[in-house]
């Protein structure tokens, strides 16, 4: 029995889900994105929507045509704001090779819009997965009263959101450093901002718990995810960053997930993106710590690819 079928036997209702990417220079969004299509299909999550953050010419479209493979149409946004050099990324124009209803990035609305339209009709709550650079979240924050809701960014993230789930960070050393929180000032900045302004719990997945953690090497090979996976030079597998912070959100749990947690208040340097972190019980921050070795969360991971 894999972990879905075990969630499906005690959840009642799906968990509603806002997914973040920068679907940009690695292959392990495209297994995150697997898992939550999955989660969906499975009818354990509700995939709401996804923002993506890095934006180059087939972002969109291979971001949709990888979801209509899986049989499920999900709204797209975008930060037009956020357009990246395409060098080097070349899974992207292969999945657009695939049937797509979204043929451009134009095609979408900014992402913290459709964000807020989500939100805004949303009946109940979501929970927001952020496995790329975090200024969606950011922008969505400092938002305003606009047609879909009277409420600010913050009071909307508030009344709707239970928690942020951020692949960020490095935290098994003092001032560590990692790619999303470091990219581009816009990535500190934003990780600063969530972590003093976020009114909302926020759990970080850090670098430190992915980088043992191979998958993706046994998907059959006609799968675009696994052609993915190829294309980015990763046919022996990947490390799991993203798809370990998809799954562990799925799960709506961090011990559940094979986590430890440690809880405090986490730090983002804004002008390096040097993060650290404070214990504290009553903090609102949390990262997880490896339990278990990294192939007991590939196997995991591996089964529902
Ligand atoms: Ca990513």
């Amino acid at each position: 029995m894999n972990v879905f079928d075990k969630i499906k036997k005690t959840r009642t209702e799906p968990v509603n889900l806002i997914h973040g990417t920068d679907w940009w220079t690695d292959c392990d969004d495209v297994a995150a994105l697997r898992l939550l299509l999955r989660a969906h299909r499975a009818g354990i999550i509700r995939l709401l929507g996804i923002g993506i953050n890095s934006v180059m010419e087939y972002s969109a479209p291979s971001v949709s045509a990888f979801c209509e493979y899986d049989g499920v149409t999900v709204p797209i946004g975008v930060d037009k704001t956020a357009l990246r050099d395409g060098k080097g990324c070349r899974y992207q124009e292969l999945l657009a090779g695939y049937p797509h209803p979204v043929h451009s990035n134009e095609d979408c609305p900014e992402g913290w819009r459709l964000y807020r339209r989500l939100l805004a009709e949303l009946d109940g709550k979501a929970d927001i997965t952020e496995v790329g650079f975090p200024q969606i979240i950011m922008q969505l924050l400092q938002s305003g009263p606009d047609e879909f809701s009277p409420l600010s960014g913050r009071e909307l993230v508030k009344e709707k959101v239970n928690r942020l789930w951020l692949m960020a960070g490095k935290w098994d050393v003092s001032d560590g450093k990692e790619y999303n929180l470091s990219a581009y000032p816009v990535c500190s900045e934003a990780g600063d901002y969530l972590c003093r302004f976020s009114p909302v719990p926020i759990t970080f997945i850090g670098h430190e718990v992915g980088t043992d953690v191979i998958t993706g090497e046994n998907v059959p090979e006609d799968d675009p995810l696994r052609r993915a996976f190829v294309t980015h030079g990763s046919k022996d597998g990947r490390c799991s960053w993203d798809p370990l912070t998809v799954l562990t959100a799925i799960i709506n749990d961090e011990v559940q997930a094979g986590y430890g947690v440690v809880q405090g208040f986490a730090r983002v340097d804004p002008a390096t993106g040097g993060n650290n972190f404070m214990p504290d019980p009553d903090g609102p921050h949390r990262y997880v710590t490896q339990i278990h070795p990294g192939k007991w969360y590939a196997d995991r991971i591996n089964a529902l690819l």
